[in-house]
């Protein structure tokens, strides 16, 4: 037996330094250096990343994201030459948008059966180039991209692309490794050093001096969001700071994550319309875009950003608004202003009162919605979601890949939890393999996509159940069918209200005859079920958790409007 010290094992070291638990790959012959490497890692019984090969690369790179998503921690994928990096690109461009870290590898041959003694394989020369290398092909959807052109450099390159993905803002960082890379002879470092997680970098203590000035004497001051629940450790910091001062908070109505316990009375929904006209102090803690039309701030407000990167490098265009940036760690930045604000005990109680009576006017108003939604067929997503809440366990995970349905969604569903909910972003096609990323990283929690019937049909179905099954990832599906993409529909008929479509009832661009969920449920032996009754989707639901507890993935396809 052959103990190769080669590129592939340079890989695998560096991935081990960089703490990366798992290498999501999809298959490609350039990587039998790093099976090697992993084969006679699991010999020796030495511990580092585990390699999961998946059956296709958009859920390679799903799965590492939402991995990231859940714990916070780095992670690779290998992908197969530039056919497996575009099949992947959906997935990168994901996780360029939110901001998630990850080493993405891929190579090509670079001799071409040229080279003595070497023999890469006919598929490279015909097949497989990419003219002017496989960089190109991510340019615009990493913040890094280079080629890691030697052996005697590739240990370091990885590490540093480790490092610089960490780096805000964070995000995707692309190498190219050829073939022969990794094949080549490699002198391990003598004394490798421990890689230094990434420093958090905080908010100038004059700009939090500053906002606190603003804070403590602001009548209606409101706090707006989409990202602050990323960690648990931002969502906490805004709780507190939010009860101390009696802010209003408003998520923005596609959040990327649960930012705020839903049943708290400080909890305002997703409209910021009531605040619009008389709020003084706008506080957007990691918001995009805050408001659209970009450009249409709030009439009175002080704008204050509170973002660890607010420009956001995968945004072609960006228009914050912003009177003041507190850019540095989202978490310290909100426990700083916490500390150095002054309470104004007799203003902070009045709108306290006030905001407990808004928010228990919107929590009547959505229990009088679900009880409505009761009865009607086809079923009501409204009752879908007071279904979910009535089912499933309280600290749930929900993915959402849902469209016409979100804002409602976001209105029913309740959590009180942080990392309670994630958003597919990009393209459609990621939900299943953010939520197998997610139950990964938390097994302990059940986790459930929300998914339209269009949506699911963009993932890689099989390769997500097939992911599920193998590697004991049971999640959940609820797919909203309405047997359409009735976002496209939507949207054709705002722009020729008087066209000829809607005078014929003739819409092109969306109608789905789906398949049968149930039976693609089954196919890996998951659990599929077809609800067209709103009295039996509860039991449906929990069938479903039932098959998910005994270690089955399943699909509730769930007829609605
Ligand atoms: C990869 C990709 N292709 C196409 C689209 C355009 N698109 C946006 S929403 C949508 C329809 C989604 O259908 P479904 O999930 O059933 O939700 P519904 O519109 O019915 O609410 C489509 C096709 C997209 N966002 N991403
Ligand atoms: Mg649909």
């Amino acid at each position: 037996m052959k103990n190769q010290f080669d590129g592939g094992k340079a890989l695998v070291e560096a991935f081990r330094q960089l703490g990366v638990e798992y290498i999501l790959s999809s298959p490609g012959t350039e990587w039998a250096p790093v099976w090697e490497a992993m084969a006679d890692q699991i010999h020796r019984k030495k511990s580092g990343p585990k390699l999961l090969d998946v059956w296709h690369e958009t859920l390679a790179v799903d799965i590492a994201s939402g991995y990231t998503l859940a714990t916070g921690r780095l992670q690779a994928v290998l992908l197969h030459a530039g056919a497996g990096l575009l099949q992947g690109a959906m997935g990168i461009h994901g996780a360029f948008v939110t901001g998630v870290p990850m080493v993405v590898i891929s190579g090509e041959s670079m001799t071409y059966g040229e080279q003595p003694e070497f023999d890469p394989g006919a598929q490279w020369i015909g097949n497989l180039s990419i003219v002017g290398g496989t960089t190109h092909l991510v340019n615009s959807i990493v913040k890094y991209r280079s080629v890691a052109g030697s052996v005697h450099t590739l240990y370091e390159s990885v590490i540093r692309a480790g490092e610089m993905a960490q780096r805000q803002p964070t995000g995707p960082v692309y190498l190219s490794v050829s073939t022969e890379t990794l094949m080549d002879a490699w002198t391990p470092p003598a004394n490798p050093r421990k890689i230094p997680s990434a420093p958090r970098l905080l908010t100038a203590p004059e700009d939090i001096e500053k906002l606190a000035g603003l804070l403590s004497k602001a009548k209606r001051p409101v706090v707006l969001t989409e990202g602050a629940g990323q960690e648990v450790e931002t969502y906490e910091a805004l709780v507190a700071l939010c009860e101390k001062f009696a802010l209003p908070v408003v998520e923005k109505p596609g959040a990327l994550f649960a930012n705020f316990p839903k049943n708290h009375s400080l909890y305002q929904g997703t409209d910021i319309k009531p605040f619009w006209n008389e709020m003084d102090l706008a506080i957007v803690v990691r918001a995009r875009v805050p408001w659209y039309p970009p450009s249409n701030r709030p009439p009175k407000a002080v704008v204050a950003i509170v973002d660890e990167a607010p420009h956001n490098m995968a945004m072609a265009y960006q228009n914050n608004q912003a009177d003041i940036y507190l850019e540095g760690d989202a978490a310290q930045t909100l426990r700083d202003l916490a500390n150095v604000a002054t309470v104004d005990k007799a203003a902070v109680e009045a709108r306290r009162k006030e905001l407990v009576a808004a928010h228990d006017a919107i929590i009547e108003k959505r229990n009088a919605a679900q009880t409505a939604a009761r009865k009607k067929t086809p079923i009501d997503p409204v009752w879908v979601c007071a279904s979910l809440n009535a089912v499933m366990p309280r600290d749930a995970i929900y993915i959402d890949e849902v469209t016409t349905h979100t804002a409602l969604l976001r209105q029913h569903l309740v959590w009180n939890q942080p990392q309670s909910l994630f958003t597919r972003q990009g393209g459609l096609g990621q939900g299943l393999g953010l939520s197998l990323g997610i139950k990964l990283g938390k097994p302990e929690r059940q986790v459930v996509t929300l998914i339209g019937d269009g949506a699911f049909l963009y993932n890689p179905v099989l390769g997500s159940l097939g992911a599920a099954r193998d590697y004991k990832l049971p999640t959940m599906a609820v797919v909203f069918n309405n047997k359409k993409y009735a976002a496209m529909q939507g949207m054709h008929q705002k722009m020729y209200p008087d066209g000829i479509a809607a005078e014929i009832d003739l819409y092109h661009g969306t109608h789905i005859n789906p398949p049968d969920f149930v039976k693609v449920a089954e196919c890996v032996g998951g659990y599929g079920e077809q609800v067209t009754d709103p009295e039996k989707l509860q039991d449906a639901l929990k069938r479903g958790l039932e098959a998910n507890q005994n270690g089955k993935p399943a699909i509730i396809d769930v007829i609605v409007t």
